[in-house]
């Protein structure tokens, strides 16, 4: 598709919808920039332009027939395809692109896409290490914050990208075509707007539906959606397990990292060798060991990246100990699985903050996980009374409501003993309270460092 003489509108004005404008202002395409909010700020978006950008703005309210002006949509993740803007498109049988559809149009060099439910940030920054061990230009990209459409000028035919790709995003690909793919994981998360755990799985598969069969998809052998997926992916499927023996893929043998491949065996690093806590890391760094393998990095590169790796932001972080109490900022934590693996990671009396956004998930294994290693709860959000009924159904009972993170922190703060920790990991999206996940880990962060005085 030839977009100079394409008409196009961009929905969503935030940072996946500038990256998608400020690209297309950079190869000289002009667009026009859609967002539902009236009052945007313009010039705001305008200041994120390179020069000579041709932009245009539509606010408000969205008429179907403005979608007869256009011949191309380009959809933010945050807007669902069920949206009137992207069911105008739709129903005139008008392509809807996706800003990582739009980014690999322009992009050069091979991608490795990792999609899961669950640790796909942390993944994404380990490959990204990984593949700076030993390429020349890396680039590591997509939900992480760091939008696609940013880069893919920049990107060369010897680039290799590592993509941190959301099921939201998956929505909107078309030809979007990764050398290596990886599903890490599949539990409830986002079913207020996919429907049914079919369709979520679904989406998250479709990471590999244009991958050939010699491309490669790295997939989790320990989880029962995943392991499935080996039998539908058109790429070759290679499993990782942490906790079966597989006589081909990337498996945890005695405490040791192995590539088992053709009969041969390398063996990476052990568990004693690396910096990340908690066993749902192992899993991250099993997969993040065979992306970069299919990826062409040598045994040695993996193995000294791995190694030095360390945490990502909001990702079970610890940030200081105030008084004789560990704070840990886990705001990644936004649905029930993730904060089961906060909770999982803590071994000390724990004081909990949760809840927020209601994606309407439910709480109960989240509730069981705390095995009596959480003294308190101090729940906030939309979702805090949901959380207190199921809580009091699973018999736990020392359940606090805070109005904001701030007040949730002063009661965190005043029940907390020397030798407990405080741990914001919350189950839920931060929406609602907060612009997202970042901003809620910064501002726990910040009220930590107050404590600290
Ligand atoms: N908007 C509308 N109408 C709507 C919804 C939103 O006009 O119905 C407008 C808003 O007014 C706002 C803009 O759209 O101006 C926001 O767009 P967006 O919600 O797509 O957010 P971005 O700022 O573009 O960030 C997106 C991703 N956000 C979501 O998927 C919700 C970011 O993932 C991603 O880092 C970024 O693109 C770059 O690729 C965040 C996220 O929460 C981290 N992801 C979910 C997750 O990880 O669980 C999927």
């Amino acid at each position: 598709m030839n977009l100079k003489e394409k008409r196009i509108l961009i929905a969503g004005a935030g940072i996946s919808g500038i990256g998608a404008a400020a690209l297309l202002g950079k190869a000289g395409i002009p667009s026009t920039i859609y967002d539902g909010k009236e009052d945007l700020d313009r010039k705001a978006v305008l200041a994120k332009m390179p020069e000579g950008t041709q932009l245009s703005f539509l606010l408000g309210e969205f008429h179907e027939e403005t979608a007869d002006q256009y011949d191309l949509l380009i959809l933010s993740p945050g807007i669902s395809v069920h949206k009137p803007v992207a069911k105008a498109f739709y129903e005139r049988k008008k392509p809807v692109w996706g800003e990582i559809e739009l980014a690999s149009h322009f992009a050069k060099g091979r991608i490795a896409a990792i999609t899961g439910t669950n640790g796909k940030t942390t993944t994404t920054a380990l490959v990204g290490s990984i593949l700076k061990e030993y390429y020349r230009s890396v680039f590591v990209v997509g939900n992480i914050g760091i939008p696609f459409t940013s880069v893919a000028l920049d990107t060369e035919e010897d680039s290799v990208i590592a993509a941190e790709i959301s099921s939201f995003q998956l929505e909107t690909t078309t030809n979007f075509c990764p050398q290596v793919s990886a599903v890490l994981n599949v539990t409830p998360d986002h079913l207020d707007r996919h429907g049914t755990m079919e369709v979520y799985a679904d989406t998250k598969l479709s990471i590999s539906k244009k991958q050939r069969k010699d491309q490669v998809i790295v997939l989790n052998y320990d989880d029962p959606i995943t392991k499935e997926m080996a039998k539908k992916t058109p790429a070759r499927p290679v499993m990782f397990s942490r906790l079966t023996d597989l006589a081909e893929g990337i498996v945890l043998k005695n405490d040791t990292f192995v590539i088992r491949e053709d009969g041969r065996e390398f063996p990476v690093c052990t568990t004693g060798e690396i910096k990340l806590l908690g066993s749902h890391n192992h899993e991250n760094i099993l997969a993040a060991i065979g992306i970069a393998y299919y990826m062409g990095v040598p045994v040695e590169q993996i193995r000294s990246a791995v190694m030095n790796f360390t945490a990502v932001e909001h990702r079970i972080e610890y940030v200081d100990t105030v008084d004789g109490v560990d704070y840990y900022n886990d705001s990644k934590g936004t649905n029930p699985d993730a904060a089961i693996k906060g909770v999982s990671a803590m071994t000390k009396p724990t004081i909990l903050l949760g809840g927020g956004y209601d994606k309407k998930s439910t709480y109960d294994e989240w509730i069981d996980s705390f095995n009596g290693k959480v003294k308190y709860l101090i729940v906030m959000g939309a979702t805090a009374q949901a959380i207190a009924d199921t809580a009091k159904a699973h018999g736990f009972h020392n359940v606090i409501f805070a109005q904001t993170l701030e007040e949730a922190m002063d009661i965190a703060r005043e029940k907390a003993r020397p030798g407990d920790a405080v741990l914001l990991s919350p189950a839920c999206a931060s929406w609602g309270m907060f612009k997202n996940y970042e901003v809620r880990g910064q501002v726990f962060k910040e009220i930590v460092r107050k404590f600290k005085g």
